[in-house]
């Protein structure tokens, strides 16, 4: 990891978990809990990663850790920050050094519990959420959500005669948590560990709500092989689909900026989740990359 980001040897999520081969939402928490340390509270939502770390009489996580809703990872995590504030407050002791973490998938944060994430950002408590963003509904059978990329096939976007697969564009929530004025907000992926962990642990160390998205690839759902989900990372920031940047007290910064961007074509055509797009379709996405990626370089200058 990264010179400045120090890390143990100490596995926080440990092995023995029952994700799918070549998972990198696995390997991004992972990564994650080596930076948290051990003097975190995390509250996490349903979805692959509570449920296959945690059957009965089973868990794999080696740190304090609740399994929440969709609906309220944000709202439990907020309680708990308050709860300690109280006990260190009160004299009963001193939970000061400890960092509450929420963590959720996609579909669990920008949709089912965005309203939980926009209380508790707008609420200013001391927290990090992370979404770990593998662009659909996995665990219950790769159901688009609001994050899924235009013209991705999902079971609740299938591609076919009629359809393109997923028709809308995928919702900004980083662009939503700036716009709730809080002190850090960035994007990540696990191909970018040194990159990951610089941001995690800014997100730890930061006064206030923290929001980190990881695009976390998720070979079963995206229909790729299971031994390339890193590389599939990768391309997808090389591309400018997901780009790298964070936003610290509404400073925006890119951190990994390719030369030039490679065609998305290339990212594309290695998930089966987009084989059935025409070259019109490829065309119609790298336009809308190349126009978000201005923006962002243009939010970047200023
Ligand atoms: C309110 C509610 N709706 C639906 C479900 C069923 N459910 C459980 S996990 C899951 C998918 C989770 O998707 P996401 O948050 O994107 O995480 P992923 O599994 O992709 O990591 C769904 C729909 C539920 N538990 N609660
Ligand atoms: S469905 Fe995808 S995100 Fe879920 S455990 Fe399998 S590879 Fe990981």
């Amino acid at each position: 990891m990264s010179k400045q980001t120090t890390v143990d040897a100490k596995e926080r999520f440990a092995p023995g978990h029952r994700a799918c081969i070549g998972c990198a939402e696995a390997l991004a928490v992972r990564m994650v809990c080596k930076v948290l340390g051990d003097n975190v509270i995390i509250a996490n939502a349903t979805g692959c990663m509570e449920i296959v770390s945690s059957q009965m009489p089973f868990t794999s996580w080696t740190v304090p850790w609740i399994h929440t809703l969709f609906d309220n990872t944000a709202a439990v995590a907020s309680g708990i920050e308050s709860g300690l504030k109280a006990l260190t407050r009160k004299g009963v002791c001193d939970m000061s050094g400890f960092k509450v973490v929420a963590m959720g998938g996609d579909g669990a944060t920008l949709d089912i519990g965005l309203q939980a994430l926009s209380g508790a950002m707008e609420r200013g408590h001391n927290m990090l959420y992370i979404c770990f963003d593998n662009e659909a509904y996995m665990n219950t059978g790769i159901q688009r959500s609001s994050s899924t990329p235009y013209g991705a096939a999902t079971t609740t976007s299938p591609a076919g005669k009629a359809s393109i697969g997923q028709f809308t564009w995928k919702k900004n929530l980083p662009a939503i948590a700036v716009a709730h004025d809080i002190p850090y907000v960035a994007t990540a992926c696990p191909s970018y560990h040194r990159d990951l962990a610089m941001k995690v642990k800014k997100g730890m160390e930061v006064k206030g709500p923290a929001y980190i998205q990881i695009l976390s690839p998720c070979p079963t759902g995206w229909r790729c092989p299971t031994d390339n989900a890193v590389e599939v990372g990768r391309a997808a920031v090389q591309c400018g689909m997901f780009p790298l940047y964070e936003v610290e007290n509404g400073k925006y910064k890119i951190n990994v900026v390719p030369e030039s961007l490679k065609p998305v074509a290339e990212y594309l055509k290695g998930q089966g989740r987009f084989r059935h797009l025409s070259e019109t379709d490829i065309n119609k996405i790298q336009q809308k990359v190349n126009q978000n990626w201005g923006k962002l370089k243009e939010l970047a200058t200023n």
